[in-house]
């Protein structure tokens, strides 16, 4: 029996050892097994041999700004402090210049990448996102944009009265890079018709992604956990993520996103814990064998505990930030932003090997 066989608590880990040994898939019992299992240190060590396994000692981070456009949204879904009713106090929406300014203001800074996230606007038309990312690439010719959700282009197209094909084609044409992998949230239909009823559907966000994926587009995943989902259907949800990369390859990376309650429509639930923030990196670390990248996001875990993560299969700290909303309206204590001294800082200290990339992984050399 190998070595390290012998350290786990839980003994239903073993079976699961000498299949991440054999590079063999997990299948939805192993799933739940590591879901159930009370033995964190032997999940993180087995998504530890995964991560270690892809990318050795290497930590990626990226110099990145987050761009949220605006909060007013048709959506309305239970878990999200962030988007409001045009009516409703708090809403707000950037105009264009606004938002080049904000642009403009950091143009001294070595930013590779652009993030956008918005809510689903009524009434802005379509020309204000292509002469959004037309203005932003004007001012910065060399940033990656990456910019708007499954569940955002699907309403784009709507505005815009083309097929998610065209609209995406005509984004991609004033200068989108990638799309961010918000609005999957969990794709059970029994939370989605309690929490974001109105919401584009699991299978439409799906067909969004490989659509952009058939593009040339990469785009991100993501799992919104800590509310009300089971075990089963997290996994369920990450099969799917599974199943659809298989297909298509498109996805970059996986990011689990921390359930923040405060403003929320679920204030009653409490935050998530240390332990289940590992615990879904890790087990996404393992089921998602066919995903490069887990990032854990240091906004909505804390940038110690996403410093922890490194040993618990992600490999990614995502980067500067600088402004978020969407999980501070939401009653995150994290700051707005870190510097790159302090990300490097983070990385060293867990016995990491810092690396800048842009939005795509390809290495930024220092
Ligand atoms: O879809 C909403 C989530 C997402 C809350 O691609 C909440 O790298 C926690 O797209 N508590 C949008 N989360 C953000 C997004 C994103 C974020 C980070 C990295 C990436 C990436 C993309 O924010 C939404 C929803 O799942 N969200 N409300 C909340 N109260």
């Amino acid at each position: 029996m190998p070595e390290a066989q012998l350290n786990f608590t839980d003994r239903e880990l073993e079976p699961l050892y000498e299949k991440v040994a054999a590079q063999e898939r997990l299948n939805h019992a192993n799933g739940l097994t590591l879901y159930r299992s009370a033995d964190l240190l032997g999940v993180g060590f087995l998504a530890d041999l995964v991560r270690r396994r892809l990318h050795g000692r290497k930590a990626y981070y990226i110099y990145n700004q987050h761009l949220n456009y605006s909060n007013i949204c048709v959506n309305g879904c239970k878990f999200c402090a962030f988007g409001k009713t045009a009516a409703e106090p708090g809403a707000y929406e950037m105009s264009l210049e606004e938002i080049f300014r904000k642009v403009e203001e950091r143009l001294a800074e070595p930013i590779s990448e652009i993030h956008i996230v918005g809510g689903l606007h009524p009434d802005l038309p379509f020309s204000y996102y292509l002469d959004m990312l037309r203005g932003i690439k004007a001012l910065r010719p060399a940033v990656h944009l990456q910019a708007f959700t499954a569940v955002e282009i699907a309403h784009l197209a709507e505005v815009a009265t083309m097929n998610v094909a065209d609209t995406l084609a005509a984004l991609k044409e004033a200068g989108l890079g990638s799309l961010p992998g918000g609005g999957a949230e969990v794709f059970s239909p029994r939370i989605r018709g309690d929490l974001c009823p109105k919401k584009l559907s699991p299978a439409g966000w799906l067909e969004v992604s490989q659509t952009a994926h058939r593009l040339g587009l990469r785009t991100n995943a993501t799992m919104l956990y800590g509310h009300v989902e089971t075990n089963e259907e997290r996994v369920d949800h990450l099969l799917r993520l599974r199943e659809a990369q298989d297909e298509t390859g498109g996805f970059l990376t996986f990011i689990p996103l921390a359930f923040h309650p405060q403003n929320t429509g679920l204030e009653d639930l409490p935050e998530t814990t240390g332990f289940d923030d590992l615990k879904n990196l890790a087990v996404a670390r393992l089921l998602l064998d066919n995903f490069d990248h887990i990032k854990a996001f240091w906004i909505m875990i804390g940038p110690k505990l996403a410093q922890l993560s490194l040993a618990f299969g992600a490999d990614d700290i995502d980067g500067t930030v600088m402004e978020e909303r969407i999980t501070h309206m939401a009653g995150a204590q994290t700051p707005m932003g870190l510097s790159r001294q302090h990300l490097l800082h983070l990385i060293r200290e867990a016995g990491c090997d810092p690396v800048e990339r842009d939005t795509l992984y390809n290495v930024i050399p220092s």
